[in-house]
């Protein structure tokens, strides 16, 4: 009897620390969002937050949605003062990392929008990892002009980032040759 007990005993002890030692081995995708666009706009940006949680690097390889013809992963780099955004094949995500596409920086860029995104709005985007496999979005669009998910609710606005509204380069509609044709009129 008295080793049964042990026994029991020692089951007890271990199942909670198995419990705790259950790794949180996920990759997450928070603070989905978009800008919404003016009238005719054929392009819009998607930013997103990226939590790697595993043990293993990943990346992004690629998006898509039913919202726009294409979805891009693009950068921005300054060149000579101006703001220009450049298509990138893959966007990093090390292990443990968390990888931030805001505006200014890196961002899913929609080509062909097939309606203008209004406030309020959301839909859905498609983003592929290379290890991660797929994961299925909603995408949350906030007033044009937003820096963020904060500025949806009134809370969380985030202070000293300044005003980039009229930042070059990401002004929608004057993108010209960005892989639309080159001619939008
Ligand atoms: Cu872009």
């Amino acid at each position: 009897m008295k080793h049964i007990l042990i026994l029991a005993l020692a089951l007890l002890a271990t199942l909670p620390a198995q419990a705790q030692n259950a790794p949180s081995s996920t990759l997450s995708v928070d603070q989905v969002w978009a800008r919404a666009t003016p009238g005719g706009a054929k392009t819009g940006a998607v930013y997103l937050t990226v939590v790697n949680g595993t043990a293993s690097d990943d990346k992004i390889v690629g998006a898509s949605t039913p919202a726009a013809r294409e979805a891009q992963l693009h950068t921005m780099i300054d060149d000579n003062g101006v703001m220009k955004m450049r298509e990138l094949k893959s966007i990093d995500v090390k292990a443990g990392a968390t990888v931030t596409l805001k505006p200014g920086g890196m961002h899913v860029m929609l080509l062909g929008l097939t309606k203008p995104l209004k406030p309020g709005d959301s839909f859905s985007l498609t983003l592929e990892f290379e290890k991660g496999g797929k994961k299925e979005l909603t995408v949350a669009v906030t007033k044009a002009g937003a820096m963020g998910m904060g500025n949806m609710g009134g809370t969380g606005n985030m202070p000293g980032m300044g005003n980039m509204d009229n930042m070059p380069g990401h002004d929608m509609g004057s993108m010209g040759g960005h892989g639309m044709g080159g001619k939008q009129n």
